[in-house]
């Protein structure tokens, strides 16, 4: 049995947010070049009708970037990056009663966002990439989501390389908890990602996903975002759009591992995957519990 324990709340801007049942992120991309969705919800009205619909199949939370961070993908500008995020996230944020994340790591578009409603900045550069970002969350008290990579996305994928994968990322993210701290974020607004394809071969991924309760460790809740990703290409040679299935797998299993936060494309289908693989595990760890009472 898999013994990583969920961590049942994290704050973002004075708002409890509780994971005592894993919770759904969904994905609204507005891009022109994501991996998957890039170009559907470019326009501001399509991508917040997107969050709307969302939010109706289940999403816990709204995950809203407008740069793309898929291997080889071009740096947007910061002018950019505001013009295709606020208007979305001002009207969503009128509009869902969700907390909204912002996936970014400039500290002047997390700034920006959170005045238009955001309460969560998912940097997938933990902090590293702006110097001003941990200051920007330090002082909105907004959660903020620490993400594994290594390298950048220009260059990740080139040749990623792992003396005990789950040992290192671990480690970065112990460093990063500790530099959050350090910059007055305190822990209860931290959750942790060992970001999954960020510089990471298929069997880095695999093994991330398997040893995933390891990050349970760090005692603050644990996000994985496994949706539609290359390694399930190259696990079951589909392209990107055939990939749903695959995706379930490995989202049934980290909530097995005990992830909090699950990053998804699809919205519908995995929350009644999430559904049934939490209520399996709770029912072994009630299981456990009697047997060791
Ligand atoms: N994956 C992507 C983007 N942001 N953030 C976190 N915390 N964890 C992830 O695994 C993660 C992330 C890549 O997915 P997507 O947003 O669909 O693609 P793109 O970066 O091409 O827009």
């Amino acid at each position: 049995m898999n013994i990583g324990a969920r961590h049942h709340s994290f704050v973002a801007v004075g708002r409890e947010i509780r994971c005592d049942r894993p919770l759904v992120m969904g994905i609204v991309n507005v891009t022109p070049d994501s991996f998957y969705d890039g170009g559907r919800y470019r326009l501001p009205e399509r991508a917040v009708a997107h969050g709307l619909e969302l939010v109706e199949q289940g999403a816990d939370i709204l995950d809203i970037g407008a740069e793309s961070t898929r291997p080889g993908a071009n740096p947007v500008s910061q002018e950019d990056e505001l013009a295709r995020l606020i208007p979305v996230i001002a009207e969503l944020a009128h509009r869902v009663t969700v907390p909204i994340s912002v996936d970014t790591s400039k500290a002047s578009v997390a700034k920006s966002a959170l005045d238009a409603g955001a309460c969560m900045v998912n940097d997938v550069s933990a902090l590293r990439k702006d110097p001003a970002m941990a200051l920007v969350v330090a002082q909105s008290g907004a959660a903020v989501v620490l993400m594994h990579m290594q390298g950048t996305p220009q260059t990740m994928q080139s040749a990623p390389r792992y003396d005990d994968v789950v040992e290192e990322v671990v480690s970065f993210l112990h460093e990063r908890i500790q530099a959050a701290d350090a910059a007055g974020i305190s822990k209860n607004h931290i959750i942790v990602d060992p970001g999954i394809g960020f510089g990471k071969l298929l069997t880095h991924n695999l093994e991330l996903i398997d040893r995933l309760s390891d990050l349970t460790k760090l005692n603050c809740p644990v996000l994985v975002g496994p949706s539609r990703k290359a390694f399930i290409g190259q696990l079951l040679g589909r392209e990107v759009e055939h990939r749903e299935w695959g995706t379930a797998a490995a989202i049934a299993l980290a909530v097995d591992r005990g992830a909090s936060i699950l990053r998804v494309h699809d919205v519908a289908m995995m929350a009644d995957v999430i559904k049934v693989a939490a209520a399996v595990r709770a029912s072994l760890s009630t299981v456990d519990q009697e047997h060791h009472a």
